[in-house]
C-alpha cells in the first residue's frame, strides 16, 4: 500500500505483525494505556465491534445460496471453511472473486492467507506446492498443513497445472484446488467497459460488467501462438489495434 503521501514524521518499512506486536506491548506498559481506556475509546471501540458485526451478518446473508439451490463464491468458501482444518493455508488467486473469498474465508492464524498484491498472476500453482512443502519441513514430514489453493479459472491455465500436478503427484505433495469458473476471464471484460465508456465520454464507475460475464465469444482465426494463448482482454483490444486478422467474432 502506497504511503509516500501522508504527512508523517517518520515512515519505516517493518513486517506487520512485528510492529504491531511491538506498537501493542509498548503502550500497554505505558501512560497512553490510560488515556486509551477514557470512554471515549471504550465508546468507539464499541462502535467498531457493532459495525463489524453487523458487516460479518451482511456478508453471510450475501453468501446464502438462492431459492433454485445455485450459490457464488460466497457460499463456496463458507463451506470450505468449514470442512477444511482450522489452521490450514490458503493461496489465493482468485481475481475478481478474491472480495468474496476473503470475506467467507475469514483466515485469521498469521500466515495463514497468501496472496499476490502484484499483477503475475500464475503463481499460486507451484506456489501451492511449496507452500506445502515448506510446512511439511517447518513442522516435519506428514505433519505439514492442509494447503487450500483457490484460483480463477483464467489464472488457473497461467500456473502450467500439467507440470503443477505431475510434480505434485511424482514427489507426493498432496495440496487441493478450487478452481472457480465463471466462464473466462472476467477482470480483462472490466478493462474493457471501462475503455468504452471513456472512449464514449462516460463517467468511471458504477457497474461496469453483468455478474454473469460471457462465455468466450471469439476464436482465434490464425495459428499464431500469440492468438491462441493471450487472453480475452488482448482478443478484444487488438482489432483496435487494427490487427484484425488475428481476431474475429464466431460465426
Ligand atoms: C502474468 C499475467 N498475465 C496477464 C495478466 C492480466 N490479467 C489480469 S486478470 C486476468 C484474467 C484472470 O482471469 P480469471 O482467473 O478467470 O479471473 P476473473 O478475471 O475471471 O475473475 C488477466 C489476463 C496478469 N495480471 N498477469
Amino acid at each position: 500500500m502506497p504511503v509516500f503521501y501522508l504527512d508523517a514524521v517518520s515512515r519505516y518499512r517493518a513486517d506487520s505483525y512485528t510492529s504491531i506486536t511491538q506498537i501493542t506491548n509498548y503502550i500497554s506498559g505505558s501512560p497512553l494505556s490510560k488515556q486509551l481506556s477514557a470512554q471515549e475509546f471504550t465508546q468507539r471501540w464499541d462502535a467498531l465491534a457493532e459495525s463489524h458485526s453487523k458487516r460479518l451478518a451482511a456478508i453471510a446473508s450475501a453468501a446464502e445460496p438462492k431459492a433454485d439451490g445455485t450459490f457464488g463464491t460466497g457460499y463456496l468458501c463458507r463451506t470450505v471453511r468449514k470442512l477444511v482444518p482450522e489452521d490450514s493455508i490458503f493461496a489465493i488467486e482468485a481475481v475478481t472473486n478474491t472480495l468474496f473469498v476473503a470475506d467467507n474465508i475469514q483466515a485469521t492464524i498469521p500466515g495463514s492467507w497468501i496472496n499476490c498484491g502484484g499483477g503475475g498472476l500464475g503463481w499460486s500453482g507451484g506456489g501451492a506446492l511449496g507452500i506445502k512443502l515448506a510446512s511439511e519441513f517447518e513442522n516435519g514430514a506428514g505433519k505439514g498443513k492442509f494447503v487450500v489453493q483457490i484460483v480463477g479459472d483464467g489464472t488457473f491455465l497461467f500456473s502450467v497445472p500439467g507440470s503443477v500436478y505431475w510434480i505434485s503427484q511424482r514427489y507426493k505433495i498432496p495440496v487441493l484446488t478450487i478452481v472457480l469458473n465463471n466462464k473466462g476471464k472476467l477482470s480483462p471484460c472490466h478493462v474493457e467497459v471501462l475503455a468504452d465508456k471513456k472512449q464514449a465520454g462516460m463517467p468511471r464507475g458504477g457497474q461496469c460488467c453483468s455478474s454473469t460475464p460471457t462465455v468466450w465469444d471469439r476464436k482465434p482465426q490464425t495459428k499464431s501462438s500469440i492468438s491462441v494463448s493471450l487472453p480475452r482482454l488482448t482478443m478484444l483490444v487488438l482489432p483496435r489495434l487494427r490487427l484484425e486478422g488475428i481476431c474475429s467474432p464466431r460465426k
